[in-house]
């Protein structure tokens, strides 16, 4: 297996590591983490009857970098795809989840390089079961010092519905063990609410449903509405508590939330057609970076879920070269390198493959396939270095790499 793993250091490890005048701008910040369950893009900026759906994230962009271009790359794992990507920069499995079959592999994960390199301790809050997506288990191998789960929240029925504890009681729960966590820390929140089939009462419904034909989607517009809410309750707290000024934020959504079944609902909604692009358009997920004292700025960078980790790194001052990960610094990532989706599908700037079709998406024209064939070959070559670090437990002969005995 020493073959193995040498055929795959070779061909990953980062090439040099570009630095930005943005490298460690956020040097020794504590990094909160939101997982937005279910948020796609096109919920930003975008209006109905005339309100806003996410009022609070809006703003925030003002004063935040909004990557305004990342296609969610999750598979079969959803929600756990997405951390994965995020604290390994690997792919996720073509079928199942990383989390639930290979929760005791190494791997060299954030909260390691993390804690590493100065010192952070780790930390995730979810309203679910600890079990859920093997998570109690995986994040002990991830290196997360504790995991405040569904035992760690006052769960009633008048504060819970669908998965379970709401959005607003998950923030405001938190807080006493947020502000309890020794600094430096990464702390992660996964919400709930906006989950599918997007249940809501009456009472937290902040905006009236939209009138499309799909009931999915009018409601999908109501529990997103709400978790823009959770999420502005959540910043006040974090004010209050006077943790604002020393920490960065992350906050992305984890994947899709209306699947294709129900997508006739958003394109009726954004006055668009049901094309092939379209829908992989849909596919983008928000990323916001807000850091302390740093002005607002869009970045229009085609990229993915997996390159969140490297983005992150790079504010932090933490060099990304010699790691062998898969995920891309946005502030500096090439135009021509593709994102992969697990399905073997991936998009650039100016290509798009999906469906076995190739497209332009200047023109948005069909093209020839071998217009597609070199990023395709990449796409592969990709997926079967980051499938065989994962099958082989290749981390085990990767010296600098951590994971727990
Ligand atoms: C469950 C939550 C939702 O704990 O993360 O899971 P999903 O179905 O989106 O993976
Ligand atoms: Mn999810």
């Amino acid at each position: 297996n020493e073959v193995d793993a040498d055929t795959v250091n070779s061909y990953i490890k980062s090439k040099g590591d570009k630095q930005t005048d943005l490298f460690g701008i956020a040097e020794g910040k504590n990094v909160i983490l939101i997982s937005m369950e279910s948020t796609q893009n096109f919920v930003i900026n975008e209006e109905v009857n005339g309100k806003e759906l996410t009022p609070f994230l809006n703003d925030l962009i003002q004063d935040s970098f909004y990557f305004s271009n990342i296609y969610d790359q999750t598979a079969q794992g959803k929600t756990s795809d997405a951390e994965f990507m995020i604290d390994t920069g690997l792919y996720p499995l073509p079928s199942g989840s990383v989390f639930v079959r290979r929760p005791e592999n190494k791997f060299e994960s954030l909260p390691d390089i993390l804690q590493d390199h100065s010192g952070y301790k780790s930390y995730t809050f979810h309203g679910n079961d600890a079990e859920f997506w093997n998570r109690e288990k995986m994040y002990q191998n991830l290196g997360y010092e504790h995991y405040f789960a569904k035992e760690s929240y006052n769960v009633t029925e008048e504060n819970s519905i669908n998965y379970g504890i709401k959005d607003v009681a998950f923030f405001e729960q938190s807080m006493e063990d947020l502000i309890s966590l020794p600094e430096p820390y990464l702390a992660k929140f996964i919400t709930l609410t906006n989950h599918f089939p997007f249940l809501l009462e009456e009472k937290d419904q902040f905006i009236e449903p939209a009138e499309t034909e799909v009931d999915v989607v009018n409601r999908y517009v109501t529990t997103i509405r709400y978790q823009d809410r959770a999420l502005e309750r959540f910043f006040e707290l974090v004010k209050e508590k006077g943790l604002y000024e020393d920490t960065i934020f992350v906050i992305y959504g984890d994947h899709y939330g209306i699947s294709k079944k129900y997508e006739a609902g958003v394109h009726e909604l954004l006055g668009q057609e049901n094309t092939a692009l379209n829908h992989l358009d849909l596919q983008q997920i928000p990323l916001i970076i807000h850091v302390p004292g740093q002005q607002g700025d869009i970045i229009e960078t085609t990229g993915g879920e997996i390159d969140i980790r490297a983005t992150l790194l790079h504010l932090l001052g933490i060099s990304s070269e010699n790691r062998v990960s898969f995920s891309q610094n946005l502030f500096i990532r090439a135009e021509d390198t593709p994102v992969v989706f697990r399905n073997g599908d991936m998009i650039t700037e100016d290509y798009a493959y999906t469906a076995n079709v190739c497209y332009d998406r200047n023109s948005k024209e069909k093209v020839s396939n071998k217009d597609c064939s070199s990023y395709l070959k990449k796409v592969r070559q990709e997926l079967e270095h980051s499938d065989n670090i994962i099958f082989g437990d290749l981390f085990r002969y990767i010296p600098h790499a951590g994971g727990r005995e």
